[in-house]
């Protein structure tokens, strides 16, 4: 069933790119994209009668809920000269790439992100360091790139890749695939109904929402597929993981 439903996914993202890039907006209305929600939908049902816990949704809240200011933590303003170049442009130039373990390796713009089907959600971040904030964010799922790209079968995680450097060098995480199709996992392109602040992650971050803040890697510049964590920094999976002995899996 899975599989099915994948490849018509892909389908339906391939078309909405070739669409977006003629300048074509509506496309999300569309009764393909009706039926892409309702396969999701499908998908997504029977994933959790499967895995039980794991897949249950993170708290939701009311917009009258969310906090007057999201403060930002670790890297405010990324500092390279690429990324402040790209934020004078407004973005314009920004690239997300999809690669790895897949079968199509693929590039967004932000266009393209804005063009998918969208997910709005108000929930909580916690950061380890002793404070929250409640925020709305907005963007596809990352499930969608994901099928559009074709993820093998040999692929077991997901690592993310960063515009910024901290001190210990440049900032990386990674999810499992049962995190990687969560409902609430989303390529956010938005805060409280605008474009991101730059100390929040602009132009794109994950939200991981099952899981503490450092699980959710801001200026987004690449989501790889991989077989394993090895290779990837330290091995552990995450920049905080590698250096502060950090759990990788943070759920809350
Ligand atoms: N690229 C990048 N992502 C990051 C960080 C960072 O320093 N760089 N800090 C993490 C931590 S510890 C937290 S709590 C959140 C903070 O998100 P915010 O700046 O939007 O509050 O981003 C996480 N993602
Ligand atoms: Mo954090």
């Amino acid at each position: 069933m899975n599989s099915g439903i994948g490849i018509k996914r892909r389908g339906f993202i391939a078309g909405l790119l070739g669409l977006a890039a003629a300048g074509c907006t509506k496309v999300a209305e569309s009764r393909a994209g009706k039926s892409i929600f309702d396969a999701a939908e499908r998908w997504h049902a029977g994933a959790h009668r499967l895995l039980g816990g794991r897949t249950a949704l993170a708290p939701e809240y009311t917009p009258a809920e969310i906090s007057p200011f999201f403060r930002g933590n670790g890297t405010l303003n990324p500092s390279s000269d690429a990324y402040q170049a790209s934020l004078a442009g407004n973005f314009t130039d920004w690239r997300l790439e999809v690669r790895g373990l897949v079968r199509h390796p693929l590039t967004f713009t932000l266009d393209n992100i804005r063009a998918l089907p969208q997910r709005t959600q108000i929930t909580r971040h916690d950061c380890v360091e002793g404070w929250s904030a409640i925020g709305q964010w907005t963007g596809p799922q990352l499930s969608l790139l994901l099928d559009a790209a074709g993820v093998r079968e040999d692929a077991r995680y997901i690592v993310f890749r960063c515009a910024d450097t901290l001190a210990g060098g440049a900032y990386y995480e990674s999810i499992d695939m049962i995190d990687a199709y969560h409902p609430q996992t989303i390529v956010a392109h938005l805060l409280n109904d605008e474009p991101l602040p730059v100390r929040n992650g602009a132009p794109l971050r994950m939200r991981v929402e099952r899981q503490l803040g450092y699980k959710h890697p801001k200026y987004l510049t690449a989501i790889e597929a991989v077989a394993s964590l090895e290779d990837i920094g330290g091995g552990q999976g995450g920049y905080w993981e590698d250096r502060a002995g950090y759990q990788w899996y943070a759920g809350i």
